[in-house]
């Protein structure tokens, strides 16, 4: 009996360093541990070994049944440890990850977006030309004088050519206009959106790239009163619905009569206020009747249509419905400043 529990002590051992997972463990306690495991048959052997060698051979027999029962239980709850902080690990209340990181239309786009969608519901359609323009379109068709200062290298950027020298970046998108008037007949009911280049010191409040919107419509017997009504239309659903107008006389090479329009500043209400310069004004639009010579230029008779034409600039927009101060702001692309618009 004393060498059979010394093999046994050793095929413990053994079986013990081969423990690897719950599955062997639950194989051991099985083996060892149970009603009939080896351990409990040698304690009902105990009844046969004589009464002197009893005490020794019960006690290595309850050692060895601690042995395997305090490595069973010790092993145990460290399986049952590792399985409950592997649950722990992963948290169902955390929010889900966000794996790509959305881009977001940039303020800019956002303005024309929204201006294009009013006029649409208007009536007009989208019309588009090219940034590279020559005189003609941007000076010569729209009633320019030949020494008006905007033609001046001062305020035109101008592209160097070999073959020409009346090639430049458009000022304004009215060019566009012009190709439209010529390629197509009343009526005519357009908008250009587009980028405009103009010579001028950049600040705070200018640039010397920027987008312009500008409107057309021709027909027959157009009159001032309908630029008024698109025009105010278009700002109540871009500005809000309770402003008021106003209309000053104003001066365009390219229209007659001319008008610049003001609306009530809808930050203060009138009142005046940083955004108004305490005027309680806000400029928003420059337009006015076609000028009869620009409808010639076009080949549209000026005595049996009629038409008008506006232009805003887009920035200066942007700027007014989002409070940002530095049209700069507007080309840094810093995401700081664009998360606040998405
Ligand atoms: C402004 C003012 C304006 C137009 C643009 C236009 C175009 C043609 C004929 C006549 Cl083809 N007019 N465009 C008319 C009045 C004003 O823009 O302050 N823009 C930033």
């Amino acid at each position: 009996m004393y060498s059979e529990l010394t093999l046994l002590r050793a095929e413990i051992e053994r079986d013990i360093a081969l423990i690897t997972d719950e599955d062997s463990l639950e194989q051991f306690k099985l083996k060892y541990l149970v009603k009939k495991g080896a351990i409990q048959g040698f304690i009902e052997r105990l009844r046969d070994v004589p009464k002197e060698h009893k005490p020794s051979v019960g006690k290595e027999i309850n050692a060895l049944r601690s042995l395997a029962e305090n490595f069973y239980d010790e092993r145990k709850t460290s399986y049952d440890e590792r399985r409950k902080a592997h649950v722990e690990l992963i948290d169902v209340s955390l929010p889900g990850r966000r794996c790509t990181p959305l881009g977001s239309i940039h303020p800019i786009q956002q303005t024309l977006d929204r201006c294009i969608t009013i006029f649409e519901r208007m009536g007009f359609s989208v019309a588009e030309g090219p940034d590279v323009e020559n005189d003609y379109y941007n000076f010569g068709a729209l009633n320019f004088a030949p020494d008006h200062p905007a033609r001046d290298m001062q305020d035109t950027f101008f592209v160097r050519s070999e073959k020409a020298d009346d090639i430049l970046l458009r000022t304004h998108t009215s060019s566009v206009q012009i190709r439209v008037m010529k390629s197509q007949k009343p009526p005519i009911r357009s908008i250009m959106p587009g980028r405009v280049y103009r010579n001028e010191t950049v600040s705070a409040r200018s640039l010397a790239e920027f987008h312009q919107l500008e409107g057309l419509y021709i027909d027959r017997n157009v009159t001032f009163a309908e630029l008024k009504g698109t025009i105010i239309s278009f700002a109540k659903e871009m500005y809000g619905g309770n402003s008021k107008f106003r209309f000053r006389p104003s001066y365009f090479p390219f229209t007659e009569p001319s008008a610049e329009v003001d609306i009530s500043c809808y930050l203060c209400n009138g009142k005046g206020c940083r955004i108004c310069k305490y005027s309680g004004w806000l400029e928003i639009c420059g337009c006015g009747m076609v000028h009869p010579n620009v409808l010639k230029n076009c080949d549209i008779d000026p005595e049996e249509f009629s038409g008008y034409a506006f232009g805003f600039g887009i920035e200066r927009v942007t700027l007014l419905r989002t409070g940002i101060d530095d049209i700069r702001l507007l080309y840094e692309n810093d995401v700081r400043l664009l998360n606040q618009f998405r």
